[in-house]
């Protein structure tokens, strides 16, 4: 028996595979509290009215580091004055931009792109550090196969996902009570691949577009509803023998939360 409810952590939620997994939460016969952070929050801030358990905090993680800084304080400051406690951080928000070749690569966008995808995530886990010692908690970051699957243009995302692996396993070695999983959530059928089929195409080879229109087509990617389901158990009730792994979505070894 839980005789507390957990406090999860959830950013990227306003859509795509967070706004699924908030949904999932939300709908639980025990919910926990959740803070959820997305830039742009009309889809759910309303949900904040008719949920008591939910926060809703709107935040642009591209903001430079002093600022960054005291945005994931305040969210985590909020979670603790709030609620008294932090179970899970559940970093999913993330952002492909820019897709371009290395050749006119903009050393400002690459430099956005670092503090979104993975600079905010090492912000995020050094503040609530003390907080997640307190509970023994989970840390669930938002992975992808890019970061070892290579595509035209792909560079910044792909190396920032790379740097977001090697993350799981130090955090795992320095902080023995922390559990850590790093998770590639698979082809989810969100903005982010119907930005790939329009705008980024252009970056793209021939082979590499008729692959992810090919994918659209045979309606053959993840539903964000399944792995949303998965990630917001991993932030549940993840097990400690899993800490320090980088593991796609529907390894067998994550069946049990993806029922
Ligand atoms: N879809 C896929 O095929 C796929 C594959 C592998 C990995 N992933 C990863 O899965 C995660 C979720 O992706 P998704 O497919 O659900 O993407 P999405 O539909 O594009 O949603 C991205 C989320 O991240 C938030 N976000 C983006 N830039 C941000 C910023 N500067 N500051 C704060 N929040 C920001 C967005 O907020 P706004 O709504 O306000 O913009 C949104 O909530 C990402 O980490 C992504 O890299 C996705
Ligand atoms: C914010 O999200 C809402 C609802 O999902 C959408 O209608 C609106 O266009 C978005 N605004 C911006 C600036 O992207
Ligand atoms: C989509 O379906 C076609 C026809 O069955 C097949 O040739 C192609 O490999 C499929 N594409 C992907 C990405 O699965
Ligand atoms: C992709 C990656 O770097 N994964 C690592 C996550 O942590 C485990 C355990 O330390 C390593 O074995 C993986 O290589």
């Amino acid at each position: 028996m839980v005789e507390f409810t957990p406090v999860i952590i959830l950013t990227g939620a306003g859509r795509g595979i967070g706004f699924a997994i908030l949904s999932y939460l939300l709908a639980l016969p025990n919910p926990p509290n959740i803070i959820a952070t997305s830039r742009n929050i009309s889809a759910i801030e309303p949900l904040a009215a008719a949920h008591k358990n939910l926060e809703v905090i709107s935040v642009d993680f591209s903001a430079p580091s002093s600022e960054l800084r005291t945005l994931i304080s305040e969210i985590l400051n909020s979670a603790v004055l709030k609620w008294g406690r932090i179970d899970s951080l559940l970093l999913n928000h993330g952002n492909l931009d820019p897709v371009a070749k290395i050749d006119v690569a903009a050393l400002e966008d690459w430099e956005a792109n670092y503090r979104v995808n993975f600079l905010s995530n090492v912000e995020f886990i050094k503040t609530a550090l003390p907080e997640l010692r307190k509970t023994n908690g989970r840390v669930v970051l938002v992975s992808s196969g890019a970061s070892s699957i290579y595509f035209t243009g792909w560079g910044a995302y792909g190396s920032t996902k790379a740097a977001l692996n090697h993350l799981n396993s130090t955090l795992a070695l320095e902080e023995p009570t922390i559990t850590t999983v790093a998770i590639a959530p698979g082809i989810v059928d969100t903005d982010m691949q119907a930005s790939l089929r329009g705008v980024h195409g252009k970056v793209m080879s021939d082979g590499e577009n008729a692959f992810f229109n090919s994918l659209k087509e045979n309606n053959s990617m993840v539903k964000p509803e399944d792995v949303g389901t998965a990630l917001a158990n991993l932030a549940l009730r993840v097990e400690k023998s899993l800490s320090g792994k980088y593991l796609n979505w529907d390894d067998e070894i994550l069946s049990s939360y993806r029922a």
